[in-house]
């Protein structure tokens, strides 16, 4: 089975895992080992009209929504599904082309008319320069391109791909009330100009973040403390919560429909003062709220980000910088919540979700095109995509420093990873693998000659034993309030925070992401290539000598990349 893998983690992971840790290892399942996993007590639905209860029984399966999903569509969500089912890297009819210039609407739809069920080139969803056709009746997107591909018209036509989000990389934390932040901030509304003198104030910087001692951030920061804030660091994956708010949406909730209220606050570890920009291209609408209902956007949006030195919780590399939330992922929940909203009962598989190629590709161009200077995509799969390829050509072109995590799936086949692979094309885009707290490769990360970089990821397998686990520890939503799936009906909330530990090359990603932010914080107007050279040129090799396969230049030096700038420049 072709399993597009990326991200890190899921609401389905977490299930994913419980289910390995209750039962006996699935084939396909690879449960984390050397990590104990805690039960967790699943939240049940409590009878709708007891006291109490935020459910309120409906009169039928189409009740009306608050602020409904209209990105979203039944549609959409369905591919989404019968994605996951049959295992597939793309969303069934659905393909996305682009025209030769010049081509009229008479040519286009001469082109289309190669297709069997003849679509109206007026019914094309248009995407910039790029065309996105529903073709229901040919469910076989691979074959649809095909014959779109073969017409003299089109320069390019391709499955529309997804991103599946991937188990195997999230753990729980141990239990307990979620982290409160202190009255009065130590630090925090002046770190402008607070020089770091060693470890930050966070309470569990010393403890949890072995990965920022790792590259030795307390000297890096010394020379760049935190960025600026006029830097504006994009996240494109699955949100990051703006909306402190409780929304109504329709869910399944094992015996009916019903309108169930979803509790939503913003990271107190990340206020929403360092929030510009939000963006949803997966879910709600365009304009509404961005919000997380799965985790790993606003984990990601902490490594780079996290507020620091406000005596709470963890740290973040670029800790003035602004963050943009980009949402272009769906998981469990949104699916859930489409499918109910359109009358359809029963659980989906708890992997159902993730993200479209054209999503991601739109959310790039839009970061691109409103202000980010850095863009962070912990976001992969196996297929070869010429529409992201564009996307981040255009987004270079633009000034905009890339991302992107290698991939997860060296256990799994080790296939060329995109958009990964692309990253040696560009100058201004890397690709990047994850190390283990012991400084050796994780033993999830991708490897070949397109992987241009490494830095810590997290390995539950190795440098375990410690109350870090060998985790990368950001806050986020508390994973045990969205468990997704036949485990127990739940009402999922998303508005409890703490710091949760993750593995994945989507968190070693966002080390260069905050590193690149904090190059471009100190040297305003430097190019994109140029900052991939400072990386590149400052890393420390590791593995076998010279640039590798495994960790591409090495590790990722921030001391020494900004220190010999501020020499250089
Ligand atoms: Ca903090
Ligand atoms: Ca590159
Ligand atoms: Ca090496």
């Amino acid at each position: 089975m072709v399993v597009v893998r990326f991200l890190c983690c899921s609401i389905a992971s977490a299930v994913a895992v419980l289910i390995v840790a209750a039962a006996s290892p699935s084939a396909d399942q690879n449960p984390v080992q050397g990590v104990r996993v805690p039960t967790v007590s699943v939240p049940r639905v409590p009878t709708p009209g007891t006291p109490g209860s935020n459910i309120d029984p409906v009169a039928g399966p189409r009740a009306a929504v608050q602020g409904g999903p209209r990105r979203l569509t039944a549609a959409r969500a369905e591919a989404f599904v019968e994605a996951a089912r049959r295992g597939l890297d793309y969303l069934p009819g659905e393909v996305v082309m682009k025209f030769r210039s010049g081509m009229g609407a008479a040519s286009m739809q001469r082109a289309l008319d190669a297709v069997s069920s003849r679509p109206d080139a007026n019914g094309l969803d248009w995407h910039g320069s790029v065309a996105l056709l529903r073709d229901p009746s040919q469910p076989d997107a691979h074959q649809l391109a095909a014959q779109l591909s073969a017409q003299p018209e089109v320069e390019f036509a391709e499955p529309n791909y997804i991103a599946r989000i991937s188990p195997l990389e999230k753990q729980f934390s141990v239990g307990g009330a979620p982290a409160t932040p202190p009255a009065t901030p130590s630090g925090f509304g002046r770190v402008k100009s607070f020089r770091t003198t060693g470890t930050p104030s966070d309470t569990d910087f010393g403890a949890y973040q072995w990965n920022f001692n790792l590259i030795n951030m307390p000297a890096a920061w010394d020379v760049v403390p935190g960025g600026s804030a006029d830097l504006i660091v994009a996240v494109v994956d699955t949100g990051i919560t703006l909306a402190a708010q409780t929304m109504t949406f329709p869910l399944w909730t094992g015996s009916a429909i019903q309108n169930v209220q979803m509790a939503f606050a913003v990271n107190p570890d990340l206020p929403a003062g360092r929030l510009v920009s939000p963006r949803d291209y997966a879910f709600l609408d365009p304009q509404g709220p961005v919000v997380d209902m799965e985790g790993h956007g606003t984990h990601v949006s902490g490594t780079i980000g996290q507020a620091t030195n406000n005596s709470f919780l963890v740290a973040g590399m670029a800790y003035n910088v602004k963050i943009m939330p980009v949402k272009v992922c769906n998981g469990y929940w949104e699916l859930m919540i489409v499918r109910a909203q359109n009358g359809q009962t029963g659980f989906i598989s708890s992997d159902s979700g993730g993200c479209s190629f054209v999503d991601m590709s739109d959310g790039i161009r839009y970061a691109a095109d409103n202000g980010a200077k850095v863009i962070n995509l912990s976001i992969g799969g196996p297929s070869q995509s010429t529409l992201l390829r564009d996307a981040l050509a255009y987004a270079v072109s633009r000034g905009v420093f890339v991302a992107i995590s290698a991939g997860n799936d060296f256990e799994d086949g080790n296939p060329t990873m995109y958009p990964a692979r692309y990253a040696i094309d560009f100058e201004g885009v890397m690709s990047v693998a994850s190390l283990a707290k012991n400084s050796a490769k994780a033993f999830y990360s991708s490897t070949g000659s397109w992987v241009e970089i490494a830095a810590p990821g997290g390995d539950s397998r190795q440098g375990t034993g410690t109350t870090d686990r060998g985790m990368i520890w950001q806050s986020t939503v508390l994973t045990a309030d969205s468990v997704a799936g036949s485990l127990g009906v739940i009402r999922p909330r998303f508005d409890r925070y703490d710091k949760q530990n993750y593995q994945g090359t989507s968190m070693a990603s966002p080390h260069v992401a905050g590193l690149a932010a904090l190059i471009m914080s100190q040297a305003p107007g430097i190019s994109p290539a140029a900052v991939e050279r400072i990386i590149r040129n400052t890393a420390k090799d590791i593995g076998d000598p010279g640039r590798d396969t495994h960790f591409g230049s090495g590790l990722i030096q921030p001391r020494t990349a900004l220190y010999g700038y501020s020499v250089n420049r």
